[in-house]
């Protein structure tokens, strides 16, 4: 049977702003305080979106959040009426206020880690939304994730959407930015790659010195439990510490993985080659030739793909087995970085084209092409039982522009975040985008 890697990208809330909000995420906290432009990221969002789809790749969108979370602000003790809470937070914990504010979960790598029916003990296609319980503006997530997957992938007797891990530092969860899939073929058994950076009961593995390792070995573990998978399927590896230390808050900052191809800095796995070695074996009793592209650290230092985002970057299959590799503009800023993508493209390999897109907002925060797409390999039937309204398409390109133009702010300042306008505009625009995705009510809004 016929089986898709279907793409889901986040569309940018109204909130979008910088917050300076993810200590060890280097452009989250350097462009803290700048002023933002909600319009124009969703903008950026839905181009790639759609040039994606308009090249013949399988394209959804994931729904936004409501922001500012008042539910949130509520349990940390501020009352009164939603005005209220947000005037008394913005008065005594700015920083508070902004990450209940914050549109974070546009990145949506970080939304659930998914493993295809093709690898999971009952056969259906498995979703744990991730707990993201290293930052409290991303643990905030995962309720309203859980409802908008479980109205995307309804249907109980193909999907299984699992509640987050326990909200605690030893199962620290970043979904599939933290994870990646080989395979021979979408429909077939592949080997799924869980990347840790450090774990939490044995002391025995290294950790970070400087900046949090946000994924434990032990939430990966629970995750491949959670979904039935395979050990003779399944690879553990963890980050280098000194790659987390340099700014590499999650794994898709320095590799990137897509059918039979790993494409990986030289210095991104402790270990690398036992790690590269037991894919390889894996893959190949699976019915795949597993192909590392490393790249080494004399052509790209860790410092420049943290700076290009380089392997923040989406492996795209083509038809003729070749895949296209898309990157953030910030890639063609940087003379080596967009030399060494020359020389890769030209070099015969897997990868034979590249295409850069303007994602400047959410760059400065520091999401890239891959954080903004949540993966979900679906064979044929699945796909036809995904709710057909979250598909991209020319109409719902059209109708979400013209819902961002009419209610999507184009300037966000930090004092903007105590105005109670704000939660009002957001709340206006989902109830409608809920109309428009058909996803009934998801919000506590709605729930209310
Ligand atoms: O979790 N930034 C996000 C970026 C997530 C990128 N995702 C992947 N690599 N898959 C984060 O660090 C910054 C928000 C602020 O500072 O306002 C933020 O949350």
């Amino acid at each position: 049977m016929n089986a898709y890697e279907v793409n889901f990208d986040g569309l940018v809330g109204p909130t979008h702003n910088y917050s300076g909000l993810s200590f060890g995420n280097v452009a989250s906290t350097s462009n803290v305080r700048a002023a933002s432009n909600p319009k124009l990221a969703a903008k950026q969002g839905l181009q790639k979106m759609k040039a994606l789809h308009d090249l013949g790749f399988k394209q959804g969108v994931l729904a936004p959040q409501e922001r500012p979370d008042v539910a949130s602000l509520r349990r940390l003790g501020f009352a009164g009426s939603d005005a209220e809470v947000i005037a008394r937070a913005a008065r005594e914990a700015p920083a508070i206020l902004a990450a209940a504010t914050s549109a974070s979960c546009m990145w949506t790598a970080n939304a659930a880690t998914v493993s295809p029916s093709a690898d999971t003990a009952d056969g259906r296609v498995h979703f744990t939304p991730a707990n993201l319980n290293n930052k409290f503006h991303r643990s905030i997530e995962h309720p309203t994730t859980g409802r908008v997957l479980r109205a995307m992938f309804a249907d109980e007797a193909r999907f299984a959407v699992h509640e987050a891990l326990p909200a605690q530092m030893h199962f620290g969860d970043e979904g599939a930015a933290n994870h990646t899939r080989f395979c021979a073929g979408y429909g077939q058994p592949g080997v799924e790659f869980f990347v840790f950076g450090a774990a939490a009961f044995d002391m025995r593995y290294s950790k970070p010195a400087k900046f949090p390792a946000r994924q434990t070995l032990e939430a990966s573990q629970a995750v491949a439990r959670l979904h039935g998978l395979a050990e003779a399927g399944v690879v553990y590896a963890q980050q280098d510490p000194d790659t987390i230390d340099a700014g590499v808050f999650h794994n898709d900052v320095i590799a990137v993985g897509n059918g039979e191809v790993l494409f990986h800095h030289q210095q991104a796995f402790l270990n690398q080659a036992d790690v590269l070695d037991e894919v390889a074996r894996k893959l190949a009793a699976r019915g795949g030739r597993f192909a590392a592209i490393e790249v080494p650290r004399a052509e790209v230092t860790v410092e420049e793909a943290v700076k290009s985002y380089l392997f923040n970057s989406q492996l795209l299959s083509k038809p003729g087995g070749k895949m296209l590799i898309v990157v953030p503009e910030e890639c063609r800023n940087s003379e080596r970085v967009w030399s060494y993508l020359q020389k890769l493209i030209a070099s015969g390999g897997p990868i034979d084209e590249v295409r850069a897109f303007d994602l400047k907002q959410s760059m400065q925060n520091g999401g890239g092409p891959a954080c903004l797409r949540l993966r979900v390999a679906l064979t044929e039937s699945e796909l036809a039982a995904v709710n057909p309204r979250v598909l991209m398409s020319d109409a719902l390109f059209a109708t979400l522009n013209d819902w961002v133009d009419r209610h999507y702010r184009d300037r966000l300042a930090p004092e903007d975040l105590a105005d109670p306008q704000l939660l009002a505009e957001c709340r206006g625009a989902l109830e409608e985008l809920t109309r428009i995705l058909g996803l009934g009510s998801v919000y506590p809004f709605q729930l209310a």
